[in-house]
């Protein structure tokens, strides 16, 4: 009876996360996450009524707005520039192997047609049309894989009750029932599995929301999100449905991918990142903004150049994970000016070397400031990203060099192997300025 009562206590202290019981990938799964693994580059999309105000898609819970008023922004959304075709274009040009757009954030507007809630943009905007559609048409013309974000957490409905930590300024908030809304996420993702063809994998967001924070530190989670009944429901439906979620911890049964928000796997650059001991397994996704917003930001002029984007897709692909680079398209359904040639930029970088990034691994060398490392089978991609110096060392380099040579231009590397690692020679009239890549053949 003691050992019974303690076992209950543990589990009322710890309330662990019930995950998806003993989940089994299917063949299907297994297939889809090394599709995944080799694809590297895909866009991330924030798009929604919040897009309308030019200031991201916190705008509700930054300038806390009322649920009355948040709810005018609807019938002023009419995207009549919106081109599915154009924007699948635009990812494949650059490099992309597939989409991930949000179908419903955190405001908890659906940007698809749901019979689950009114809140629609066909029963509420002037449009009238689920952008998911031709999105998903356009996407499988094209052979690009369709992912959606979709959020746990919701400033506009009452049922996501008790409320999380965000959003509680937000005039017009009342009590609901968790039960229900759990029931209608279910309801939502049937619908996002059924109707849109096959699916890539939905991308969870929002679970953090509902962490304690007793001033100090965010401690247990106050819900249970039914994380078991809900990644198996995904499953059931499409099993090589790729699931993830950006929680920020080690994964969960019933994963099948870890994304890191803004952060290289193991960092933890913000300081409320995935801790390095949290860096698991699964296939890995690192999302990053094109400029410093999700959704579309008036006054965000902090484009990333074209070094800046090409480096984090090598950095990331360094530490064998994909990059999702997002834009956040504008009220009309236009992608911005700006953002568009950066892409095209990236687009011709692909073109040029993706060859040393589709379908690697990371090197045996984790990437530092200097350098990264891709590989496929016997060769490697030795990424040089530090245009200011001329020597490099990497540390306990081990594996015997059939050939090393600059990947453009063939010529030789000066280098020498010593019990410590091997020192490269890069003269300056070899560099590139974005990325010196140096293709190492082994023995
Ligand atoms: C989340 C979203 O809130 C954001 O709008 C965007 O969609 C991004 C990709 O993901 O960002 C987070 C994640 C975690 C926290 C805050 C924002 N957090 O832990 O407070």
């Amino acid at each position: 009876m003691k050992r019974f009562l303690s076992i209950w206590m543990f589990l009322l202290i710890f309330q662990p996360i019930i995950a998806q019981e003993s989940y089994i990938p299917t063949k299907e799964n297994l297939e889809a996450r090394q599709w995944f693994q080799d694809a590297k580059f895909g866009l991330f999309i924030h798009w929604g009524v919040y897009s309308i105000l030019g200031d991201g898609e916190w705008v509700m819970n930054n300038q806390n707005i009322s649920i009355d008023d948040y709810e005018k922004l609807p019938s002023f959304f009419n995207p009549i520039d919106f081109d599915a075709d154009e924007w699948v274009k635009m990812a494949k040009d650059a490099g992309m192997k597939y989409i991930t757009i949000t179908s419903r954030h955190h405001d908890g507007f659906s940007m698809f047609d749901s019979q689950a809630t009114d809140y629609t943009i066909v029963k509420k905007t002037p449009y009238k049309k689920d952008i998911l559609k031709p999105l998903a048409a356009a996407c499988k013309r094209e052979g690009i894989k369709l992912f959606f974000y979709y959020s746990l957490l919701d400033w506009h409905d009452d049922n996501y009750f008790p409320r999380g930590r965000t959003g509680t300024k937000i005039p017009g908030r009342s009590d609901g029932d968790w039960e229900v809304y759990i029931a209608f996420m279910k309801a939502q993702l049937t619908e996002l599995l059924t109707n849109y063809g096959e699916i890539g994998g939905i991308w969870f967001d929002g679970h953090w929301d509902q962490k304690e924070w007793d001033g100090e530190i965010f401690g247990k989670v106050k819900v249970d999100w039914h994380y078991d009944e809900i990644y198996k429901l995904i499953h059931d439906l499409q099993p090589q449905c790729l699931i993830g979620n950006n929680h920020h911890l080690a994964p969960i049964e019933g994963e099948d991918f870890q994304m890191f928000e803004r952060d290289l796997p193991g960092h933890n650059t913000t300081g409320w990142g995935t801790d390095a001991s949290d860096v698991g397994d699964l296939p890995k996704e690192v999302c990053e903004t094109i400029n410093g917003s999700w959704g579309f930001n008036l006054k965000d002029n902090k484009h990333k150049s074209e070094k800046e984007l090409v480096q984090y897709i090598v950095r990331s692909a360094g530490y064998g994970s994909n990059l999702l680079l997002n834009v956040g398209p504008m009220p009309n359904g236009e992608i911005q000016l700006e953002h568009i040639k950066s892409l095209e930029k990236v687009g011709e970088w692909m073109r040029e070397n993706g060859e040393t990034i589709y379908k690697t691994t990371g090197g045996p060398v984790a990437p530092n400031d200097d350098m990264a490392f891709t590989q496929r089978g016997n060769t490697m991609y030795l990424h040089i990203l530090n245009d200011a110096k001329e020597l490099f060392f990497v540390e306990n380099f081990k594996g015997k060099i059939k050939s090393m040579h600059y990947y453009k231009s063939k010529e030789k590397v000066n280098h020498k192997i010593s019990e410590y690692g091997m020192f490269i020679e890069v003269p300056n009239n070899k560099k590139d300025q974005i990325d010196t890549i140096i293709e190492i053949v082994l023995k």
